[in-house]
């Protein structure tokens, strides 16, 4: 097999060379085998009732056998995609809100308040007054108003205060402002179950509602939290790639999405005792690395290196220099486990909501959290000795990540003011252009990482300022786009906009949920005056070239409904109704001003970004 033809991710290569020597199967070649259904993949395959599963043609006639036609069908379809990312999301802030609880409590050893700062801004923006509170008082009272937000019946979500004035309007007129986090993905459901909603327009309306009760709410407050937690990022130095495994070091990867069990595991390995039981074994040390948006969490955070992207699971392993990897929820290929049994890693499963067949599960319990990580650690430091043939690419990348939407205050702005007056001011007097929001996974129906870094090239080189998260983000790390040396790529005014504050021209800005930072970014570019008065106005553009996950359909959504264009590759799952797509490309424009586009050529989705941050710029008459 032709590992160039998958990607030019040279580590990526490697590994693919090796498992195809040694006959293990990877993401990379079940890919081959896989054709995909074009009515599935175009979303008119609807099999939400024993009458089908129906396969609909959208030529005006064909319907299932209900009635429903390909648009209904479709809809229902991208509504639950949407659904089931905010669901991930949500989840994933409600555990986050339990831990802050349980630590307020003083029931979560090793885990504390780092963040009062951002304590105190949160209550407020939760609307509960910080004054004359304790530190961990105030964070039960944040904690448990937090999850209110889950079941929260009536109303409005607190975070959606945060939006601009303009954009609220927006919400409130159409009806979409999220009343609590569980109802709107129950409603969506509900709506999508056989025989309710069939209007393809009022079911995408509550899509925007599902999804902004995501990204506004679910995403926003597992963000908060986490920042509340651990620490608000700032920058910080790392490195990323397979070549960040250690031949003489004990390895163990952290991978999936929550970062609660991993900041554990990061005091763990610094136990002195672990750390002799792993000298006495022959290791030099424990290294940890991660996969995914459990790095990025760290990373941000505390510069763990990271190991690779989504699609480099299970090429990680298969260096045979991994001795556990630690999984949680969420883009954990189930094809792990048989990987893992190639080799001597010790798989780990440690949620309670996800498990994979013959794997080692050690559940991570917050209340004792800190020995389930000394656990895995003991484990990990056992399967050393068992090591076989080991093969661990060179390649590695410095990169700078921790760029919060507070940091990019303070970068830009300088300790003394802080804000984002000098941001404006540069895409007011064109240095930059604007900016681009690329976000996402990685997919091997396309070159891996190949479409991130074209589109970002050609981005930066255009002087459009470049803010990335999840595996986009590290896949442009890989190639060298987040150093500040990477200003030499850009054009020539974001690169004296770079060059004079030391920062990349691609912002590492975190996570998946890490994505409502971004929605922060947006409003406070807004709220700083001299681009309009909604996220609409602002010459700034999303996409997400190599998606391939649900959660990205619903970030897609959030980001759309709060009034910015977004672009995806790969394949888009309306196309096969021209009516929904119709809708999605075009007619959306007229709820929110902004709808999404389809673009598989990065190239192409680059000019047609660029196109749209002109038009904006032209609109607010600064196309200088
Ligand atoms: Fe077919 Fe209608 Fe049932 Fe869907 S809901 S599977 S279109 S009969
Ligand atoms: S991890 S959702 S593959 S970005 Fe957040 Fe990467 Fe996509 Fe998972």
């Amino acid at each position: 097999m032709k590992a160039e033809a998958f990607t030019s991710c040279k580590a990526t290569q490697a590994m693919i060379e090796k498992t195809s020597r040694e006959g293990v199967t990877t993401v990379f070649h079940r890919v081959r085998e896989k054709k995909t259904c074009p009515f599935g993949s175009g979303g008119t395959c609807c099999r939400l009732c024993y009458m089908g599963p129906c396969r609909v043609k959208d030529d005006g006639q064909d319907a299932g056998v209900c009635g429903a036609t390909a648009e209904t069908i479709a809809a229902r379809n991208f509504c639950r995609m949407v659904a089931a990312g905010a669901a991930a999301h949500s989840d994933h802030a409600r555990e986050v809100a339990l831990v802050l609880l349980a630590a307020a409590r003083g029931e979560a050893p090793g885990f504390e308040i780092k963040d009062e700062e951002k304590l105190w801004a949160v209550a407020q923006d939760l609307g509960i007054d910080p004054v004359g509170k304790s530190k961990n008082q105030l964070a039960e009272e944040v904690a448990l108003k937090a999850l209110t937000e889950f079941g929260q019946q009536e109303g409005e979500l607190s975070f959606v205060r945060r939006a601009p004035q303009k954009r609220q309007e927006v919400w409130r007129r159409l009806g979409i402002i999220p009343r609590g986090i569980d109802r709107e993905i129950v409603e969506m459901l509900h709506r999508t179950h056989m025989g309710v909603d069939q209007e393809y327009v009022h079911l995408m309306l509550h899509g925007m509602r599902t999804a902004l009760a995501d990204g506004w709410g679910g995403s926003m407050i597992a963000t908060e939290l986490q920042d509340i937690l651990f620490g608000t990022p700032v920058p910080i130095r790392a490195k990323v790639n397979l070549g960040v495994l250690k031949p003489d070091h004990v390895n163990i990867i952290v991978h999936g999405h929550e970062p609660l069990l991993p900041e554990l595991i990061l005091l763990a390995v610094r136990d002195e005792e672990l750390l002799a039981q792993a000298r006495a074994v022959g290791a030099k040390g424990i290294n940890v690395a991660g996969i995914c948006c459990t790095a990025n969490e760290i990373l941000m955070r505390k510069g763990v290196p990271v190991a690779g992207s989504v699609l480099q699971q299970e090429l990680a392993i298969a260096t045979g220099a991994v001795e556990a990897m630690v999984v949680d929820v969420q883009c954990i290929m189930q094809g792990l486990g048989q990987v893992a049994r190639c080799y001597h890693t010790e798989l780990f499963t440690t949620s309670s909501r996800a498990r994979l067949p013959g794997v080692t599960h050690l559940e991570f319990d917050h209340h004792r959290g800190l020995e389930v990580a000394k656990e895995i650690v003991r484990r990990a430091i056992a399967r050393f000795p068992q090591r076989r043939k080991v093969e661990i690419p060179v390649e590695e990348m410095d990169l700078i990540a921790g760029f919060s939407h507070e940091t990019i205050k303070y970068i830009l702005g300088g300790r003394f003011r802080a804000s984002y007056r000098p941001l404006n001011d540069n895409i007011i007097n064109g240095r930059i252009r604007g900016v681009a929001a690329v976000v996402g996974c990685s997919n091997p129906r396309v070159r891996f990482g190949d479409l991130h870094t074209t589109l970002v090239r050609e981005l930066i080189a255009n002087d459009v300022l470049v803010l990335v998260t999840g595996c986009a983000a590290i896949n442009c790390a890989k190639e060298g786009l987040l150093v500040p040396e990477a200003a030499e790529m850009a054009g020539s005014g974001l690169r004296e906009v770079c060059e004079a504050v030391g920062m990349p021209p691609v912002l590492h800005c975190g996570s998946c949920v890490d994505n409502s930072r971004l929605l922060i970014a947006a409003t406070e570019i807004v709220k700083e005056g001299g681009l309009g008065e909604d996220i609409s106005e602002v010459p700034l553009c999303g996409c997400a070239p190599e998606w391939m996950s649900e959660k990205a359909i619903a970030i897609g959504q959030y980001f759309v409904a709060s009034g910015v264009t977004v672009g995806f590759g790969v394949a888009f799952p309306t196309t096969g109704s021209a009516k929904l797509s119709e809708f999605v490309f075009g007619g959306m424009k007229d709820y929110v001003n902004a709808h999404w586009f389809y673009e598989p050529d990065p190239v192409a989705m680059a000019r047609t970004i660029i196109a749209h941050i002109d038009a904006k710029r032209k609109a607010l008459g600064i196309d200088v």
